[in-house]
């Protein structure tokens, strides 16, 4: 049975802000970081759970809050093949982090213990790490007072990105399988992702510097490693590695400013010589833009869908290539804010699919592929390739060099992508890769097609719970008679697309617009954001 009195004692030592409510969202807990002591602690005890309900399979716990401001925090569980939490456990979350009295909680715990038969006597094994906010270690120990409530010492393995950390719950959870992933440790990380890289590079000119702004997060000191892994093969030069500058990460810097903006950050403008490709981590390194400056010195964006198009082609072609072509399926799946044009450019090489926002949506859809390209406009995504596939790469016969080649440089591919969840810093090699590969500048890589002109405006309103959405939240079904009135003033606009949906980390509605021409674009995403509010 359960440990009352130990859990007891630490439950009083983390009360629940009374008037607050928790809701584990498409990027876990997330809030800011003064008020979360509570929710730490909770998820301790649920990861703990977790891992008892999968035999004593590795939980993994990131506590982060990505692109946000600095004093927010989050946390995020994740399962034992990297991926997110399943999402039936995300309600079990929420119910165990809105409990108000120790009774509450004990009957919370209780009910997800029978409903789940759970059996107590069973291992349990935590893997936990942090970004690099301020907030970290004091929650840290707040969590690490939930595994101490049930019985258990977690493995800390301190500052580390999300990718990471998602990582290493795969390595240990397959340890001696068939299915091994790789060294369970940073370095085992390090050197998966460069060896591979080094294989596909191979006899290729060595590139001009890479720029990376690191968003003052936990990826500048993890670039700063995988330069040294690196060496020369890819000359990389890290900015905004400020980790300890209070007030510094994420601001005026980053993957989302850089999305959000579509300006350069700041603090690049005169380092970035016209030509030279540069690219942003987000803060806990899971998000990768990349840009440019052309000879007049205008910005260019190489967003999430630009990577998935440069990528998905690449695949596509040393499918062929291999002689795999009818044996090995790739697919793209894309979600509603991906460039109209982008979908059109896949569309035309390869079946794509849209799917409601959030990780864990395109990462399922991805599965459905023997090679899964999935990228979120805001450069979230990655390549999954399906057990098939990697059973047909590894007993597959060249019947040429060519094929040979081509075969090789798959396999590779599989072990420098990170297959568990997007990675910045594994997507920025494979980007590298395709570029190497195809003699490719930023110039040339944008030149795949033009992206129409967007627009993404955020409106208050009074309930975001009312706005409810269907085909992959391309539309309203409620309020009734809205997206009616939507379709009315969309189809006055040359190449109009806009749709509206609930944020799901943030209280607000977003809406999203594009047409043909740029004031068109954003006469039509405010006139929609007029008729939401
Ligand atoms: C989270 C999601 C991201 C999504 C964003 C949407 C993960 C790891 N991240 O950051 O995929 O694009 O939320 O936020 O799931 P929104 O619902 O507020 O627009
Ligand atoms: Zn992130």
């Amino acid at each position: 049975s359960l440990p009352l009195d130990t859990i007891q004692k630490h439950f009083d030592l983390h009360p629940k802000p009374s008037t607050l409510q928790f809701q584990y969202g498409t990027a876990g807990f997330r809030t800011s970081a003064s008020v979360l002591d509570s929710v730490l602690f909770r998820v301790g005890i649920l990861a703990v759970l977790r891992s008892k309900k999968l035999d004593g399979k590795t939980i993994g716990v990131m506590i982060t809050a990505s692109h946000n401001p600095e004093p927010d925090n989050g946390v995020k569980l994740v399962d034992p093949r990297g991926e997110m939490l399943e999402a039936s456990w995300e309600h079990h979350a929420s119910t165990l982090a809105n409990a108000d009295t120790f009774g509450d909680f004990v009957e919370a715990l209780e009910l997800i213990i029978k409903s789940t038969k759970i059996e107590l006597s069973k291992p349990a094994r935590v893997v936990y790490a942090r970004d690099t906010r301020p907030s970290g270690p004091a929650l840290i120990a707040a969590f690490e007072d939930g595994l101490k409530a049930m019985g258990l010492k977690g493995r800390d393995e301190g500052v580390k990105t999300t990718p990471v950390l998602h990582y290493l719950v795969r390595c240990i959870n397959t340890k001696g399988t068939k299915e091994e992933y790789g060294e369970d440790s940073e370095t085992g990380y390090m050197m998966k992702l460069s060896s591979a890289f080094k294989k596909l590079v191979a006899g290729k000119p060595i590139p001009q510097p890479l720029i990376i702004d690191c968003a003052n997060g936990v990826g500048g000191p993890t670039a700063e490693l995988l330069s040294t892994y690196l060496g020369e093969t890819l000359p990389l030069i890290n900015l905004n590695t400020a980790t300890k500058t209070l007030g510094a990460l994420n601001n005026a810097c980053g993957a989302d400013f850089v999305k959000t903006t579509q300006r350069l950050p700041p603090s690049l403008s005169s380092v970035l010589k016209p030509g030279q490709r540069a690219c942003s981590l987000d803060g806990d390194a899971d998000r990768l833009i990349y840009y440019y400056l052309d000879e007049r010195n205008q910005f260019h964006l190489l967003d999430g869908d630009k990577i998935a198009a440069l990528v998905a082609a690449f695949i596509v072609e040393l499918v062929k290539s291999a002689g795999l072509e009818g044996t090995i399926d790739v697919g793209v799946v894309q979600t509603a804010y991906a460039n109209g044009a982008s979908t059109k450019y896949l569309s035309e090489r390869l079946p794509v699919r849209c799917v409601p926002t959030g990780v864990k949506y395109l990462h399922h859809a991805a599965e459905h592929y023997s090679v899964g390209v999935y990228f979120e406009a805001n450069g979230h995504g990655t390549v999954l390739f399906s057990p098939s596939a990697m059973e047909t790469l590894a007993g597959h016969i060249p019947s040429t060099p060519a094929q040979s080649t081509a075969l090789n440089h798959l396999i590779n591919l599989t072990h420098l992508v990170n297959q568990t969840v997007g990675d910045a810093l594994s997507d920025m090699l494979m980007v590298e890769v395709v570029l190497a590969h195809k003699s490719y500048s930023g110039i040339e890589w944008d030149s795949l097609y033009s992206d129409l002109p967007n627009r993404l405006v955020r409106v208050v309103v009074k309930d975001r719970n009312i706005f409810k959405t269907e085909d992959a939240e391309r539309r309203l079904v409620s309020p009734q008679g809205l997206q009616a009135k939507l379709d009315d003033v969309i189809k006055k606009y040359d190449g109009g697309r806009a749709f509206v949906r609930p944020s799901g980390t943030e209280d607000v509605v977003r809406v999203y617009a594009e047409a043909t021409l740029r004031p068109q674009a954003d006469e039509l995403a405010f006139k929609v954001a007029g008729l939401v509010y």
